[in-house]
């Protein structure tokens, strides 16, 4: 019984000895103490032997729960210094992986990116959605619904990039515009539509003017009333915003779409001199973009009643807004990961076009 209070101040002594180990190597130490066959709980095991059955069996019991809680008690502190070493670790070794590897070497946002959320941002003022699918299609989203029959010359106008096609002799194609993805949304069939679509599209095509994967953005408007004179108000609202100019000369020449009728290509005043174009001043027309009222065939094949639905729709080309607005001459520069070009005509990852600060 003398031995009781004895094994408890060694307890607190050694529970003491763990906490207080400020590292592992320390508590190391502890351990060969209290456990090791030199320890402290190992020499008292010793004294077992000349002790009456009675109390051996009482002193023997008492040693082994300590054994055990010293035990606990070290691999619990064990556990807490690993954790604060792998704590202090993180906090030494942090690395920001956002950062750019090397600074010297920071890109900048394309022009083509640039543009694409600029015109995003006008659309968007005017109460536009933006509406996306997909890039590869089937040949009727991409010429059937859109009033382009199997024996039309726009199949080929379209130097359509074909898949390998499926046994049943259907197939597939990369959209050559983004027109799919107008007649998915009037296939949803709520109304009114006010979206634009701007996306990614191919055709087989290449040369100083034209690469085969190439950027556009369709608009479309339906509903029962939409007529002309909003397609016009609207294009011209675009083309002030867009050009960053208060007033635009425009004009809407008579044309031809499959999928349009009336079909318009828009115009835009400007003026040439030493070889750079001025937008709102002059006496010289550019085409930017074509339209149209949408053909009853085309409101037809997106699951509407030509009879009750109505409205405008047009295309635009993004890259080739983007060679305008900021003067770049050679498309294929776009393609080329110049990183001294990109600087020169690259905008800010910080500075995102909006209508209110300014789109350029
Ligand atoms: C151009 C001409 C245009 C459209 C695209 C369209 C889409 C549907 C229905 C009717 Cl679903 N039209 N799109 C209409 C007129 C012109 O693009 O020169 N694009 C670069």
């Amino acid at each position: 019984m003398s031995e009781q209070p004895d094994l408890q101040t060694l307890e607190s002594e050694l529970s003491a000895q763990v906490a207080a180990a400020a590292g592992m190597t320390e508590l190391e130490d502890v351990r060969v103490s209290a456990l090791g066959k030199k320890g402290v709980i190992s020499e008292r095991m010793k004294t077992l032997g000349k002790m009456d059955p009675e109390q051996r069996k009482a002193a023997g019991q008492a040693l082994n729960q300590l054994k055990t809680t010293v035990a606990e008690a070290i691999a619990a502190r064990q556990a807490e210094l690993k954790e604060a070493e792998l704590e202090a670790r993180l906090a030494t070794e942090f690395v920001d992986v956002t950062l750019p590897v090397r600074p010297e070497t920071a890109g900048t946002i394309h022009p083509v990116s640039q543009v694409w959320e600029e015109v995003v941002q006008i659309f968007a003022d005017l109460g536009f959605a933006v509406a996306e699918g997909p890039h590869i299609e089937t040949d009727w989203y991409n010429f059937g619904a859109l009033n382009i029959p199997d024996d039309h010359p726009a199949r080929q106008e379209h130097d359509t990039f074909y898949l390998t096609p499926k046994e049943d002799g259907s197939r597939m194609v990369l959209r050559t515009h983004t027109s799919p993805v107008q007649i998915r949304t009037m296939q949803q069939g709520e109304l009114p539509i006010r979206i634009i679509a701007p996306g990614r599209t191919f055709r087989s095509d290449s040369d100083l003017t034209h690469t085969p994967m190439f950027h556009q953005l369709e608009g479309l408007v339906l509903d029962e009333t939409t007529h002309l004179g909003h397609l016009k108000w609207c294009l011209e609202e675009f083309c002030k915003a867009f050009f960053e100019v208060d007033e635009v000369k425009m004009r809407f020449r008579a044309s031809h779409f499959p999928f349009t009728e009336p079909s318009m290509e828009v115009d835009i005043g400007c003026s040439w001199s030493d070889g750079q174009v001025k937008i709102g001043v002059g006496d010289d027309w550019m085409e930017i973009l074509g339209s149209g009222m949408v053909h009853p065939n085309v409101i037809r094949a997106g699951g509407l009643d030509p009879d009750k639905v109505q409205g405008f729709a047009f295309g635009m080309g993004i890259d080739r807004l983007a060679m305008l607005k900021y003067g770049i001459p050679d498309l294929r520069a776009f393609f080329d990961s110049d990183l001294r070009w990109l600087r020169h005509y690259g905008f800010s990852a910080l500075q995102m076009p909006n209508l209110a600060g300014g789109l350029s």
